[in-house]
């Protein structure tokens, strides 16, 4: 019998979870869940490092939950909790800040993007500390892959450079991560700004496709998508926003970019937007029904039972942690 490795991965229930984490991250995991051993967390701990409404972060981690499901995580296959459930997550955190350098923390992109877009008040510690926890999330389980989108790639990193710290000094103790992006998977990004990825905490809602917005918002939302100068459907690095948009339909359509040209010549945009408009809703109308078939207390306890599953392995690694680094356990 071979044993299978561990992949790792979560999402924050910080907003709206739109095509792009599904795309990006959660499809991925589907295929994935067959192969390996995987656990995916809720991580509201994450979330609570930018500003949350208390009634609404609970909602949002039953409902990203739910997500989970819809989309296709099977809790026979897959183990499903919210981290703030396993306290080793925090626990962790704590002892591996204690061989984090300041800087490797300064140069992370996606702290200087949010500290940048939360300058109201200044940027909490919570931020700053951000991939440590997540480097937590990961070595707590000996996970061996992390499937994430594109945009993670620096934390996985810092996780796989504190793994070698930690080793180093205390002995082996941690697997060092690989992080894994699927190429199609890349980044989908924002419908009013092609320059920025699709996000869940963009100022206006018309730079995401929600996975739960209905038929006519998704109708309104790719009719009012910004597109390039011209009039052709040609896929190239000069056209972002065309290039994007081809990008959402082929993941969805299974169709090759060159084919969904091939499809357009001589048509302009009013055609194709509608039609990528019928692809993803013909995406959503069934995940959506999926959706809305879970209730609350059958997703809560699917989630107690993956907490209760996952806390055994952080247990006995927290032990093992704690022996080498000289705690009397
Ligand atoms: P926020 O904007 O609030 O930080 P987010 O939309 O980036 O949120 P996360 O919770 O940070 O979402 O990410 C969840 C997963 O989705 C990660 O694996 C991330 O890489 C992936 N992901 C997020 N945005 C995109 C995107 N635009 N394209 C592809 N993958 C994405
Ligand atoms: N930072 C990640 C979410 C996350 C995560 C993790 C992903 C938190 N802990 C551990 C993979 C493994 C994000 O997608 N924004």
């Amino acid at each position: 019998m071979t044993l299978k490795q561990r992949i790792f991965s979560g999402i924050q229930p910080s907003g709206n979870l739109h095509i792009g984490n599904y795309l990006g991250a959660i499809a991925n995991w589907i295929k994935l869940q067959d192969e390996f051993d995987s656990i995916f967390c809720v991580v509201d701990m994450h979330a609570i490092t930018v500003a949350q409404n208390p009634e609404m972060l609970r909602k949002k981690t039953i409902e990203i939950a739910k997500i989970y499901l819809a989309a296709g995580i099977d809790p026979k296959k897959s183990s499903i909790f919210i981290q703030s459930q396993v306290s080793e997550h925090a626990e962790l955190c704590w002892i591996l800040n204690t061989i984090t350098k300041i800087p490797e923390l300064e140069k992370m992109t996606q702290f200087k993007d949010k500290a940048q877009k939360n300058d109201k008040e200044s940027a909490g510690v919570g931020l700053f500390d951000y991939p440590v926890l997540m480097a937590a999330d990961i070595l707590l389980y000996g996970t061996e892959v992390v499937p994430v989108g594109e945009d993670q790639k620096q934390h996985v990193e810092l996780a796989r450079d504190l793994a070698k710290r930690f080793n180093q000094k205390f002995g082996e103790t941690f697997i060092v991560p690989k992080v894994f992006i699927k190429e199609e998977g890349m980044r989908i990004m924002g419908l009013d700004d092609p320059s920025k990825k699709m996000s869940k905490s963009a100022a206006s809602e018309y730079n995401y496709i929600s996975l739960l917005d209905d038929e006519e918002t998704v109708k309104r939302k790719i009719k009012k998508a910004v597109t390039d100068s011209g009039s052709e459907i040609v896929y190239s690095n000069d056209k972002p926003a065309l290039k994007n948009l081809i990008n959402i339909f082929s993941s969805f359509s299974g169709k090759t970019p060159k084919e969904i040209e091939k499809m357009y010549v001589g048509k302009g945009y009013g055609d194709f937007k509608m039609q990528l408009a019928e692809v993803v809703i013909g995406f959503l109308t069934p995940f959506q029904e999926k959706f809305n078939s879970l209730s609350d207390e059958e997703v809560l306890k699917i989630l107690e039972e993956g907490s209760r599953k996952v806390e055994k392995l952080a247990k006995l690694k927290m032990k093992e942690i704690k022996e080498k680094i000289g705690f009397i356990v």
